[in-house]
């Protein structure tokens, strides 16, 4: 009998530290695996700081309203983000205008920075749309519809990432219409959110060897949150994510995610990189999801004591503050951020409330592009339905 082979020597190679500006306190003292990205802060000064801080604080100041509407009975469910606005921040703020990002349900912070109304976050959760908001409207900042199908937005996202190199190849006159060899330089690039667990699903993974087969202009964002509901990575992945992207022959990193100086260093290089034709990078974020998966989960049922603990003294509002505040900033603009933030809160609930109730009629309005059978069967049923409630009704 064999004697079984260990994988352990697969497995021991050591990982560099993640890339980190901030250290967990907020004071600027880069990692060595920083340098190589160091020059894309070059042009990134205080004000912009602080309005990578105004985005975080806002979004969570809305998440927690939100919270808080879905528990008054006011929304069917949410999904809170908080803890993880460091990253986003960092990396929609990487994005240009032409880019196109394809989220998963926890982007909040990135479909603010893209402009993106946050009212069309809650709009969806309250069971007024079916999809969401209007993404060929130029408002919308490109930013794609919440998916919560796990992975199926990684196989929209390099979809439309190989439709990119396609495009500019038409637009260069290339006949060909192949895609495969690196060099074809777009000018825009799509980048695609999701999860640790999700990293397990097929959509997922096939994306992957897809964006390195044709060498889409796309930057994977996998934000590791520990958890993918009460599942930790650890059971999901034997091996750092960011290792199986290489595996795939994507250039893949680890950031520290709850510094928003390195989302957004690696962010710009990667996302510059693809528009330029050199092909998908992968960033593997290392976050913590403070709050629950959803309203509807409770995370004490499976979290060890003093997880959540050490994590919140990792909190990327709270590690930006500090560094602001060592580049001169003080309790005036701090204070004025929190007022603001819990204005705009307050606007978006009032907002929210007065939303307009869609009639039903029309869920049946976008099933087919043509009109069907079934679905004016189904409409007729309903309307019979409802107008049985009416009075005066015979039924
Ligand atoms: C295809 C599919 N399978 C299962 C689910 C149920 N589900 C919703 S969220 C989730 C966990 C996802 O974890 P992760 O990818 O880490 O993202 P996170 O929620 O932590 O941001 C699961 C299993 C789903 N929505 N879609
Ligand atoms: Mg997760």
């Amino acid at each position: 009998m064999s004697e079984q082979t260990s994988i352990e020597p697969l497995l021991s190679g050591v990982d560099p530290e993640p890339i980190r500006f901030l250290d967990e306190q907020g004071r600027y003292a880069p990692s060595a695996t920083a340098a190589e990205f160091a020059d894309e802060l070059a042009a990134v000064g205080a004000d912009d700081f602080a309005q990578w801080y105004r985005d975080m604080v806002s979004t969570r100041a809305f998440d927690t309203e939100c919270t808080h509407l879905q528990r008054q009975g006011q929304l069917a469910l949410w999904v809170p983000s908080v803890g993880q606005e460091g990253c986003q921040a960092g990396l929609a703020h990487a994005t240009e205008p032409q880019d196109h990002i394809f989220p998963a349900y926890r982007e909040h912070t990135v479909a603010r920075v893209r402009g993106l109304p946050l009212v069309q976050l809650a709009r969806l959760f309250r069971g007024l749309t079916h999809g969401g908001w209007d993404v060929t409207d130029p408002a919308n900042g490109n930013f794609h519809l919440y998916t919560l199908v796990l992975g199926a937005q990684a196989q929209h996202a390099t979809g439309y990432a190989l439709a990119q190199v396609l495009d500019a190849k038409r637009r260069a006159g290339d006949g060909a219409l192949d895609a495969g060899e690196p060099g074809t330089a777009t000018g825009e690039a799509t980048m695609v959110f999701y999860g640790d667990g999700t990293s397990s699903q097929g959509d997922a993974n096939e994306a992957l060897i897809f964006a390195a087969s044709y060498q889409t202009p796309e930057v994977f964002v996998v934000q590791n949150n520990q958890w993918a509901i009460s599942v930790p990575v650890t059971r999901q992945s034997r091996t750092p994510l960011y290792r199986r992207a290489l595996g795939f022959g994507l250039r893949s990193v680890q950031i520290d995610g709850n510094d928003p100086l390195a989302a957004y260093a690696v962010g710009r290089r990667f996302l510059r990189d693809a528009r330029e034709g050199r092909g998908p990078g992968y960033i593997e974020a290392l976050t913590y999801r403070i709050g629950a998966h959803t309203t509807s989960d409770d995370p004490t049922r499976y979290r060890a004591e003093g997880e959540l603990e050490a994590w919140q003294r990792r909190d990327p509002i709270a590690r930006l503050e500090t560094h602001l505040r060592s580049l001169g900033l003080g309790d005036d603009f701090f204070e004025e951020v929190r007022a603001t933030a819990d204005r705009e809160a307050k606007q978006i609930r009032d907002e929210i409330l007065a939303l307009p109730v869609p009639e039903a009629d029309s869920m049946f309005a976008h099933v087919y592009s043509e009109p069907h059978p079934r679905i004016e069967e189904q409409r007729a049923w309903l309307a019979h339905y409802e107008a049985s409630f009416t009075e005066g009704s015979a039924e």
